[in-house]
């Protein structure tokens, strides 16, 4: 049997992460898969969930088996984190999965359940992941135009002209904020239209937010999901606990589905719990609780939100530092957009062999497309960055 197997193509990003691990230099800098480092360049354990982890240590009075979509506390305090009160709790199905992964996957699983016909409208680039696992599950994608090579924002003509290419009953994913890979985002009025274009069409949006708070803050990164929450008769939102929680290992995401029609919830909840135990039965549960005892505990709560900002104004801190030792190295504005972006990732929007340049000849580890993860880096490392930027001659 075994010996039918073929090899399967690598992440890239992962296959990165091993590079640079076997890299024996000292002054590498490791801008590639996507995890939060403080200027020590450790990923810390955030104060909350150390403090909930050891509440629930003292408190914690079993292991067994939650319910297939999980502890209802979770889905709770996690549908208020993203949506508010944008949408009404009766509207809304909710199940607990390993990680934001677990959610794209059920959500796209839910797709081709519901709609086989269904084409899945992705932004051109998109996370690898997204591509892979709807190949893997054999549902068409469809490429929109995202990314202005030239001025590094969004094309947003470009997009909207090729989701006017999407027919009723087809999904458009999106991401909620902090877009990965390009660290360009919509505006509110892109938002906007964007809403008026899905329900002109009869699209449906799945929305993957797997960075609130590290764009704009925790509000103001909801606000495109809630606006599209609010607007549109059907949605799907996949959302990661990994980043804003630091608690990438403990798998911990949530999937919504949302219908607007009276009696949907029901049936869609039911739904999601299938599939949960058709796939792996009960879903994680450690950092779900985790996050519940933060999220519904005031002092916690305050604690979390505070080094959640924290870590995203140091995030916004680098990118201007870059930004303003490019401008001083190239008396041009022309990396400008680097300050503009917003969330862990930037574009760079250089050739696969440039990035390979800056790897051999500066030890700079970044994604082949050109993404950088903006927290790799510290106050000491940007000028190494700018300079092997600049040296390349990107
Ligand atoms: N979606 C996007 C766009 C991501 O970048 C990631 C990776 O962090 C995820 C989803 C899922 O992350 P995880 O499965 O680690 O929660
Ligand atoms: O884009 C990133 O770097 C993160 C982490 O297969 C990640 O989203 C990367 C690849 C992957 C799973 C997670």
């Amino acid at each position: 049997m075994f010996e039918n197997l073929k090899p399967q193509p690598a992440d890239k990003i992962l296959a990165l992460m091993q590079m640079y691990r076997d890299d024996p230099r000292q002054e590498k800098v490791d801008l590639g898969v996507g995890v939060y480092k403080n200027a020590e360049g450790v990923t810390p354990v955030m104060r909350a969930v150390k403090a909930a982890e050891h509440r629930l240590w003292e408190q914690q009075t079993t292991k067994a088996y939650t319910g297939l979509a999980g502890d209802p506390a979770y889905a709770d305090a996690m549908i208020e984190l993203i949506l508010g009160n944008a949408v009404e709790q009766d509207k809304i199905a909710a199940v607990a999965t390993p990680g934001g992964t677990g959610a794209v996957r059920q959500a796209f699983e839910l797709v081709r359940m519901a709609n086989p016909a269904a084409r899945v409208f992705v932004s051109d680039p998109t996370w690898p992941n997204h591509v892979s696992i709807l190949k893997y599950l054999g549902i068409e994608t469809v490429p929109y135009r995202y990314f202005d090579a030239e001025t590094r924002a969004v094309d947003f003509d470009g997009m909207i002209e090729d989701l006017k290419g999407a027919k009723a009953g087809d999904i458009v994913l999106l991401h909620g904020c902090c877009h990965n890979p390009t660290g360009a985002n919509l505006n509110q009025s892109q938002w906007q239209a964007v809403v008026e274009l899905l329900n002109q069409g009869g699209l449906i949006p799945m929305i993957d937010i797997a960075y609130q708070g590290f764009g704009d803050g925790l509000e103001e990164d909801a606000a495109g999901v809630r606006m599209v929450a609010s607007s549109v008769p059907e949605c799907l939102i996949a959302a990661s606990c990994s980043k804003n929680f630091g608690i990438y290992r403990e798998r911990t995401g949530l999937l919504m589905a949302i219908s607007q029609q009276g009696d949907a919830q029901a049936l869609n909840q039911k739904t999601l719990a299938f599939l949960n135990r058709q796939n792996y039965s009960f879903p994680p549960d450690h950092g779900a609780r985790v996050v519940t005892t933060i999220l519904t505990d005031d002092a916690l709560r305050a604690d979390w939100k505070a080094e959640l900002e924290d870590v995203r104004l140091a995030m916004l801190g680098l990118r201007q530092q870059l930004a303003d030792e490019l401008q001083r190295l190239t008396g041009s504005d022309r990396f400008g957009f680097i300050a503009q972006h917003r969330g862990m990732f930037s574009l760079l929007g250089t050739t696969p062999e440039l990035v390979e340049q800056m790897r051999v000849d500066h030890g700079i580890y970044m994604v082949g497309d050109s993404r950088l993860n903006i927290a790799g880096l510290n106050a000491q490392s940007v000028p190494i960055l700018a300079k092997a930027i600049v040296d390349a001659g990107v």
